[in-house]
Order: C-alpha cells, then sequence, then structure tokens
C-alpha cells in the first residue's frame, strides 16, 4: 500500500496545449496507480480537484433523442442499433425538424440545458449533415446547447455542422486501445482519433468517453482513461457509460462490474481531466440511489435526463429531480460561452 499511497499525484495536464503533448501526458502507470488507491483516499482526491473546478453541488441535464435509430452497419458488440444483432430495434428514417423540435422543447419545459441528437450511423453522408444541420439549427434557437453523434465524419462536416450551431459532438474511444478489437472490428481506433481531430479543428467541443463493463480489466480502464486526458485539449465532456446489458448483443451476459468500480473510474476521470464535464452515462437504471450518490461524490457533474437514452431506459425524471432533491443538489445553469 505505501507504494501507492506515495505515488505523486501527477501534474494537471495544462489548457490549452502550449506544452508539448510528451510534457502533459498521463501515463497507463500513473492512472492505475490511482484506481488502486484505498477508496476513501481516491474518493478524497477526486472531491479535491472537484470543488477546485465546480460547485460539486450542481449537475447539468442533458437530454438525449435517437433522431434516426437501428440498422447500423457496425458490429459494436455493446449496441442494440447494429442492424447484425437480433435485438428487436426496428431501424428508422431520419426524424423531421417539427417533430425533433417538439422533443427538444418538451426536455427543455423539463429542465434540459443540453440536447444530444444521435444517428446509428456508420458515417453520415454529405446530404445527411444537411439535414442534421438544419435540426441543430431548429434546436439553437430554443436556446439549448447542441450536441450531435452520428459516427465518423469526413472533412467538412464538423465545419458546417459547427456553422449550423453545434456545440459539442460526441464521439466516444470506448475502450483502451488494446481491448477495442475485442469489442469492435468494423473501424479501427485511429478512425476514431481522425473524427476526433476533425471535430476540434472545426471549433466544436468535443464530448468523448467509453464504456465500462465490456468484460476489461482495471488497467484497460486505466488505459481508456489516459487515452481520453492525453487529447490534446482533454475534452470538454466526458461520458462514462456502464455497459448496458441487451438481449441479442454478444455481450449480453456479461458479468457485472463491481459498482464500486465504476465509481472510481468517475473519479480518475475528475481527476485526470479537472474541468471537464464528467458524466454519468448509461446505466444509471440499473445502479440504484446510492451509487449515483457516490459518483457525485467522486466528481460525476452531469446526467443523461430523460426517461429514454437512445433505445434503452433512464430513469424518470421525477426520480432524478427527486434525487438531487434528497442530495441537497440542484441543476447546473447552462455554460456561459
Ligand atoms: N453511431 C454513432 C457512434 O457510434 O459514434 C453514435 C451513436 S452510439 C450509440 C454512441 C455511444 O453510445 C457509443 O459510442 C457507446 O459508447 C454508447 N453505447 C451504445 N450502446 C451502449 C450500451 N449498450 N451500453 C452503454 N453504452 C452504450
Ligand atoms: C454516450 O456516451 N452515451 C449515450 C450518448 N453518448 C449518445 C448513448 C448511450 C446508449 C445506451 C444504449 C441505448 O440506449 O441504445
Ligand atoms: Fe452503430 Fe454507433 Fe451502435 Fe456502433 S455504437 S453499432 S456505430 S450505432
Amino acid at each position: 500500500m505505501s507504494s501507492v499511497t506515495t505515488q505523486p499525484l501527477a501534474f494537471h495536464p495544462q489548457r490549452p496545449a502550449a506544452v508539448p503533448r510528451e510534457a502533459g501526458r498521463w501515463t497507463v502507470d500513473a492512472i492505475e496507480a490511482l484506481f488502486n488507491l484505498p477508496f476513501p483516499e481516491l474518493m478524497h482526491r477526486a472531491q479535491t480537484v472537484h470543488r477546485e473546478n465546480f460547485d460539486p453541488t450542481h449537475v447539468e441535464f442533458a437530454t438525449l433523442l435517437s433522431v434516426k435509430t437501428g440498422g447500423c452497419a457496425e458490429d459494436c458488440g455493446y449496441c442494440p442499433q447494429a442492424a447484425r444483432y437480433d435485438t428487436g430495434v426496428e431501424a428508422s428514417k431520419l426524424m423531421e425538424p417539427a417533430e425533433v423540435l417538439l422533443a427538444a422543447k418538451a426536455a427543455q419545459a423539463a429542465g434540459a440545458t443540453r440536447f444530444c441528437m444521435g444517428a446509428a450511423w456508420r458515417s453520415p453522408k454529405d446530404r445527411d449533415i444537411e439535414k442534421v444541420a438544419e435540426l441543430v439549427r431548429t434546436v439553437k434557437a430554443l436556446g439549448l446547447e447542441t450536441c450531435a453523434t452520428l459516427g465518423m465524419l469526413e472533412d467538412g462536416h464538423a465545419q458546417t455542422l459547427q456553422s449550423a450551431g453545434l456545440d459539442y459532438y460526441n464521439h466516444n474511444l470506448d475502450s483502451s486501445p488494446d481491448f477495442y478489437g475485442d469489442i469492435i472490428s468494423t473501424r479501427d481506433y485511429q478512425d476514431r482519433l481522425d473524427t476526433l481531430a476533425r471535430v476540434r479543428s472545426a471549433g466544436v467541443k468535443v464530448c468523448c468517453g467509453g464504456i465500462v463493463g465490456m468484460g476489461e480489466t482495471r488497467r484497460q480502464r486505466a488505459g481508456l482513461v489516459a487515452e481520453l486526458a492525453n487529447l490534446t485539449p482533454y475534452p470538454e465532456s466526458v461520458p462514462i457509460n456502464n455497459l448496458v446489458k441487451v438481449e441479442g448483443t454478444p455481450l449480453a451476459n456479461q458479468a457485472d462490474l463491481d459498482p464500486f468500480e465504476f465509481v472510481r473510474t468517475i473519479a480518475v476521470a475528475r481527476i485526470t481531466m479537472p474541468t471537464a464535464r464528467v458524466r454519468l452515462s448509461a446505466g444509471r437504471q440499473q445502479m440504484g440511489d446510492g451509487i449515483q450518490a457516490l459518483c457525485f461524490l467522486a466528481g460525476a457533474n452531469s446526467i443523461f435526463y430523460g426517461d429514454k437514452l437512445l433505445t434503452t431506459g433512464n430513469p424518470d425524471t421525477d426520480a432524478d429531480v427527486n434525487l438531487l432533491a434528497r442530495l441537497g443538489m440542484s441543476r447546473a445553469a447552462p455554460e456561459v460561452r
């Protein structure tokens, strides 16, 4: 234990990245050492970093809408929307602006400040991007923060979305590089990094995280966090998903991750990416209030808010409002940009 507790808490990489990348890198060893800390020590460190950067009583509410569901050509082993798995999800066409407007207004009325539109594409075509740009304009006009997750982007796509008012683009690394091939074979890690670079250079903020509970080791969870924290700069939003096991997917029968390990992942993300919004993402419905409360103590300060994620369930909005009230916490005001 002494070798763990005497491990120096590595520096905070600087933002924006004026320093050479090597100077600001987190090693997998340093991150694994954080994971290995006694739970109270890890929580204390995460709380300390959290309070230096945020009001710890505030949580951001982001609502998801699946604007184009199912029928996806990729083989992501966790995903109910992959056409090749028999999950009961029906494929649909891209939603029309009027329909999205209704959903966005309802989310705003319920208290959401960010609205994220998801599409089950490997990679949108130019004409898809034009249509999504219209959806972004529609949502942005309500005064909501906008986010989209559409798969891999080509040159010019992120720029078009940025011009339409897109604030964030979500594209997850999902796992460490050395575990990735166990989960997905139809696109590689570098494809994901390339899309993230396009998003960043178009001036759209990056929302990028991953999934835990897919059978990876603790070191591989550390490897995922290292990849995220070493992005230069690191993402503004970091969704940490706990695998939602869906019948028909290859991961349907995956053993449960110890919930404390999920809390540890949140804490380590908070310590290594101090100013990011760390989002307690998929898997909340299966988690229970106590573990969610520990995640907030560990530095999570954003949730997906609304009774559905993309195709699977999420806690009712009433339950979330009630949980925060019981904890003496409240919704964060929209960020000033
Ligand atoms: N098709 C696009 C893509 O893959 O980038 C956008 C939508 S995709 C559903 C967005 C993210 O949802 C995935 O990268 C993954 O991290 C997460 N996700 C999908 N299915 C999940 C599941 N069963 N449990 C937890 N997270 C999941
Ligand atoms: C993210 O990291 N998690 C969200 C969002 N980004 C798009 C999606 C979770 C999906 C969970 C499975 C489903 O509902 O289909
Ligand atoms: Fe398709 Fe995205 Fe699901 Fe992968 S995660 S199968 S790319 S919708």
